[in-house]
């Protein structure tokens, strides 16, 4: 999860030859180069495809642009129904071509070596930033809208998931292996809400995704941070595994869930703040968690901040290596 970043030295000089952000996601060249990055520093297993859930609405005209220290942060947020109306799905080759040929390039350049997961974010995920122009604390505009214009925010999650199936299927086109959706603020809803205003748009998608690919059977991952409470829904969308926060029980979680699909996860980033030592531990603990057997996919329970030291992703890298080859034994 976010493997390149600003807590690689290589990434930040890429992206200040890049000049700014967007400009880094629009090149194809540069958006394989920083992708490429964490493989050639660390033995890892896939590649995830440098790009932004917020490029859909970019190319719906919002006009985004990741400010230093800020964040993400939309010129034109919607302010209102008509706003809303006014929005059309973004075409795959004119406004997003340059996702699809960032695929081709680093599949070309990966040389069958790991596989490239693509990815998007999920429709209430995009909706928060878009309704609120940026990150949020509170979510207040978006919740507003949800309790009080749930038509509006309906038409928008509707829009937004014809939008996210037709990039994930472009993605799918282009060659990426496995495609992911990021449901980061789904957590913050109540259950009866994320029901209806996130996980139901993700079963779309998920359908969408189903119907086009029927050839190649692509993988679909679901993550929602702080969704440990939901993975029984969610394991009931259609998706193939489940992406799990660091809050989980990932034990739990198997035996609950464990029989459908496959569970990625689920490590505390903020291990990656102690020593080798502990680092080591905790993979060994969630290892062991997990137990023996397929259907375990190592990673963090969400992305790398700027500020961890890469020789201690190398360390967790190299410790899932050793410590889980027990657990495939046979
Ligand atoms: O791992 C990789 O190399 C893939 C690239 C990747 C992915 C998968 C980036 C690059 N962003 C994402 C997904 C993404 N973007 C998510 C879902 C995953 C998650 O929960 O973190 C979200 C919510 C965003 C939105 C976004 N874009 C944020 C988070 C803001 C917030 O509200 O907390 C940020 C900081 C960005 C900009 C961005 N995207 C990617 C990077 C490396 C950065 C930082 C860019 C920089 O300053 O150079």
């Amino acid at each position: 999860m976010r493997q390149a970043g600003r807590y690689l030295p290589e990434y930040r000089a890429t992206r200040q030859r890049a000049g700014d952000f967007m400009t880094l996601c629009k090149t194809p060249e540069l958006a394989c180069e920083v992708t490429l990055q964490p493989l050639q520093r660390f033995d890892l297993d896939a590649a995830i495809l440098f790009s932004d859930i917020l490029t859909i609405p970019d190319a719906m005209g919002l006009g985004l642009s990741v400010v230093e220290n800020k964040g993400p942060q939309f010129a034109r947020p919607l302010r209102s129904g008509n706003d809303i109306r006014n929005l059309t799905v973004p075409d795959m080759v004119t406004d997003l071509g340059y996702v699809s040929d960032a695929v081709r390039l680093i599949k070309r350049e990966l040389q069958g070596k790991v596989p490239l997961i693509g990815f998007a974010g999920s429709p209430w995920t995009i909706a928060t930033y878009m309704i609120e122009g940026g990150s949020s604390k509170n979510f207040s505009k978006a919740k507003g809208m949800l309790y009080g214009q749930s038509e509006q925010l309906h038409r928008l999650l509707e829009l937004l998931s014809r939008a996210i199936t037709d990039y994930l299927n472009a993605q799918i086109a282009a060659g990426v292996d496995v495609v992911m959706l990021f449901d980061s603020w789904g957590g913050i809803l109540s259950h009866a809400a994320y029901s209806e205003f996130s996980l139901a748009y993700m079963r779309r998608i998920i359908q969408g995704l189903r119907a086009a690919d029927t050839g190649r059977a692509t993988p679909i991952i679901l993550f929602t941070k702080g969704g440990g409470l939901w993975i029984e829904d969610i394991a009931r969308s259609g998706c193939d595994a489940i992406g799990l926060d660091w809050s989980m029980d990932i034990e739990l979680a198997r035996k609950s869930v464990g029989a459908q699909v496959a569970l990625q996860g689920n490590l505390d980033t903020a291990v990656l703040y102690s020593s080798p030592a502990s680092i080591r531990r905790q993979v060994a603990e969630v290892l062991a968690a997990y137990g023996q057997g397929e259907g375990h996919v190592f990673n963090l329970g969400h992305g790398i901040h700027p500020d961890i030291d890469p020789d201690q992703v190398a360390v967790l890298v190299d410790a899932v290596h050793e410590l889980s080859r027990p657990y495939h034994a046979g």
